[in-house]
């Protein structure tokens, strides 16, 4: 092949028609992009005939939250100063082509995010795995603040064109509703992994209409009837769901559900018949799925009816490989978030596969009565009930292994949440706790604590092999690396300031504690309570102009679902205190509030490596795992958490000295909420009064909505249906405000902080996602690497 320079010259000037000089970032970074794809192509290929002949790893989730795609594939290719030269041949500079490209936020948050992070370890591990998803037209909305309120804004994300999708005409597969039949188009993503050749894929449905033309209804003057079906088809693919961790009753979102799982398992069983002939009752030795949650639960019955009524298995053939096939992940125990579709809405859109499930469940209550269960208890477990169509119950029935995303979490679906299968299948459950990418989260994001970490592990194989920190942890004791890696930090939060200076237009001190939290908005999570801090934190500046604390900034990023009123009201309340905050003289430098607008994959990449503290605080038991808790810990930053999700397992790995946990425990929370009186708290904790007070006295506007209002009694009133202060805040308030002070002493040694950063960023190696998925490999999916090289 030609070098990059020459071949990038010619993809620009293919894409912009012009003069690579005259030519925009942008088309730069297209045509970059389209020189990748050119570098992979053939192995690509190589890759997908080697897997399709084996044994398949399937991973189906309604969200892939990929970020952008560049950097990391230079990265992965080894391409990162070739393609620098390149571009500076033009004139031009990798870093603004690299900030030119959007990212790809075809998910919410951790669940779509984790699901990216998969991806990249199965790559780099030469998994047979791929990734079936939808092509969404429009990404999670972008966010913008008008006056401190969040508003929403579509995001067409690849509409000025996106090269990492080829679209794969001829393996359009066709989707039939009972009231619509559409053709479900592979739109194929390349996955890179490091330092291999096999290239794995993501595979993206969009849905188009049956005829560019229904010339019938054009000719019968039906033209608006034919503009709408084709409308409808369109519509199918159009926006993804802006709810994290709850669920809405969307007859679209069921449709969407369907034809993704429909459109991947047709191609599943073409391929198995292609390599391994007709006998289908073969077809769990070679594929599994994983369920990523139980937005693809369809896939159940789905694969069922395929099965049945288009290769004639009887129904005990079919139901043994159904139940040899699928394993479901569980990523949250909220109630709000279990997937239950009223029958009504199957019965209207795919009748058959209801029939199915109907069977399913007469079946299931068969085999409990027979084996003695109470008719209550099986009422309670079918999939049908009342009406509705409970998705998870459907999971548990038929997968051959139930996990959770930490090991808290697993104990909680195993005693409380899924108790009851639990204790009939007890061998189908099992525990991976979530990993992350060190790839993205700190090769790519933090190269100079990367080049640190590969100039004393001596080679970059921690790269790939996370463990291989814990053989430096000792330079703990060497001063000289602990200021090295102060400086580093350093160094970072310059960059993150000159970005957020850039961004958001607020100047702020590299020499600040930067306080971190990134995630989505959610009362669970409670942004509330830090927001109360800070805001309690600034009466006590004021209290005393001269107290020498050590300054801070806390930065948030944060989306709201946009029908979540008390998550905006949230967001509102902290960019209220923001202003409060940072326009008062008296604070200066000693506190500021930053919020990131428009949080996303691509901030995070800017935010983690600048940070100090991250804030971990929700209510214990309600976060199943977090992913961003172990993106910092890699980073050096200290948690700063409660004992819920993976925050369990990161104290375990770095001990107590090295993390700042407070508040109550899960076990100890009903106890407590025996008696609890928020109001009493309220009365006599010192500062929680007046901070509270400030939402509704004219401290803080809420621009008359009375959603201040709406907090406040959230705290100290209950609705009757739920107790006051269901997350637990005012309870928790006085120990996470010791907690976080205390934090902020202890940086003035910043020696000694560096020692507990330096223990948190040698023992991430077991949040890897590498770690997680080559359990999930060995336990779950049964695979093996299978290298094209
Ligand atoms: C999230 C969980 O809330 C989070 O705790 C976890 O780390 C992440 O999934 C990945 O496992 N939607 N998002 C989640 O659960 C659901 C449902």
């Amino acid at each position: 092949m030609t070098n990059l320079t020459e071949r990038l010259g010619a993809q620009v000037r293919t894409v912009a028609g012009r003069t690579p000089e005259n030519s925009t970032d942008y088309e730069f970074w297209t045509g970059l992009s389209a020189a990748l794809i050119e570098q992979i192509a053939d192995r690509w290929e190589k890759t997908t005939q080697a897997y399709a002949a084996g044994r398949q790893q399937h991973y189906f989730s309604a969200e892939f939250l990929m970020g952008r795609a560049m950097l990391n594939n230079l990265t992965n290719l080894g391409m990162v100063d070739e393609a620098k030269k390149a571009v500076s041949a033009f004139g031009k500079n990798l870093t603004d082509v690299l900030e030119s490209e959007h990212d790809a936020a075809l998910g919410n948050g951790g669940l779509g995010r984790l699901a990216a992070c998969f991806l990249d370890s199965c790559a780099t591990q030469d998994l047979p795995v791929t990734g079936y998803g939808i092509l969404y037209r429009y990404g999670l909305f972008k966010q913008s603040f008008s006056n401190g309120f969040q508003c929403e804004h579509p995001d067409p994300w690849m509409e000025e064109g996106y090269p990492f999708v080829i679209r794969r005409e001829e393996q359009q597969r066709i989707v039939q509703f009972d009231d619509l039949t559409v053709r479900a188009i592979p739109y194929d993503m390349p996955i890179t992994g490091y330092g291999t050749d096999n290239v794995g894929t993501l595979r993206l449905w969009k849905s188009e209409p049956m005829e560019e033309f229904d010339y019938d209804a054009f000719n019968s003057q039906r033209f608006t009837d034919a503009i709408v079906e084709r409308e409808r088809v369109n519509d199918l693919c159009r926006v993804l769901y802006p709810n994290d961790t709850t669920y809405e009753g969307k007859v679209l979102r069921v449709r969407q559900q369907y034809f993704f799982v429909s459109a991947s398992l047709q191609s599943m069983v073409d391929n198995f018949i292609a390599h391994h002939g007709e006998d289908l009752t073969e077809f769990a030795a070679y594929n599994s799925i994983q369920l990523n949650d139980t937005h693809p639960v369809l896939a159940i019955p789905e694969l069922m009816r395929i099965l049945l009524d288009e290769h004639d298995l009887s129904w005990e053939d079919a139901w043994n490989v159904v139940t040899n096939t699928f394993a479901y992940t569980n990523h949250t125990v909220l109630a709000e978030a279990l997937e239950t579709w009223e029958y009504s809405i199957f019965d209207k859109i795919f009748s058959r596969v209801l029939e199915i499930i109907k069977e399913i469940d007469r079946r299931f209550r068969l085999e409990l009565a027979e084996e003695g269960f109470d008719q209550g208890k099986i009422d309670y477990m079918a999939p049908i009930q009342s009406g509705r169509i409970h998705m998870a119950w459907t999971a548990c029935y038929a997968a051959y292994s139930i996990n959770g995303v930490a090991a808290l979490h697993t104990e909680i679906i195993k005693h409380d949440t899924l108790h009851d299968w639990y204790e009939i299948w007890p061998e189908k459950f099992n525990n991976k706790t979530n990993g992350v990418t060190p790839r993205r989260w700190l090769q790519q994001c933090n190269p100079r604590l990367a080049k640190l970490l590969t100039r004393l592990v001596g080679s970059d194989a921690w790269v790939t092999d996370l463990d291989q920190l814990k053989t430096i942890e000792s330079y703990v004791s060497d001063d000289s690396v602990m200021q090295e890696l102060l400086e580093i930090k350093h160094a970072n939060k310059i960059d993150f300031a000159a970005w957020i200076k850039d961004r958001e237009g607020i100047d702020i001190s590299p020499d600040a504690i930067f306080d971190v939290q990134i995630k989505r908005l959610h009362e669970y999570k409670r942004q509330l309570m830090n927001a109360l801090y800070l805001l309690d934190l600034y009466f006590r500046i004021k209290d005393n102009p001269n107290w020498d604390l050590t300054p801070r900034v806390a930065i948030f990023g944060a989306k709201a679902a946009p029908g979540y009123v008390r998550a905006k009201a949230i967001i509102k309340l902290i960019n209220e205190i923001a202003r409060l905050v940072n326009n008062d003289d008296e604070v200066g430098d000693k506190l500021k509030v930053v919020f990131v607008e428009n949080y996303n994959v691509s901030p995070a990449e800017h935010i983690i490596p600048a940070a100090d503290i991250s804030e971990q605080i929700s209510t214990a038991g309600k976060e199943a795992s977090g992913t961003g808790n172990m993106k910092f810990m890699m980073n050096g930053a200290l948690t700063l958490g409660t004992l819920d999700g993976a925050n369990v397992e990161i104290v375990e790995a770095v001990g107590h000295d090295n993390a700042y946990i407070f508040g109550a425990k899960v076990e100890e929370l009903p106890a407590l909420r025996e008696n609890y009186d928020p109001r009493y708290l309220y009365e006599t904790v010192p500062g929680l009064k007046r901070t509270l007070d400030a939402l509704t006295d004219g401290t803080l506007d809420d621009g008359n909505t009375g959603m201040f209002h709406d907090l406040i009694r959230s705290l100290l009133e209950s609705p009757g249906y739920e107790p006051a202060d269901l997350y637990y805040v005012l309870g928790d308030f006085d120990a996470y405000r010791t907690a976080r002070d205390q934090m902020a002493e202890d940086y003035r040694d910043q020696l000694a902080w560096a020692r507990m950063c330096w223990i948190n960023i040698t023992n991430s190696g077991r949040f890897s996602s590498d770690r997680t998925i080559a359990d999930y490999s060995r336990d779950v999916w049964k695979l093996d690497a299978t290298p094209i090289s």
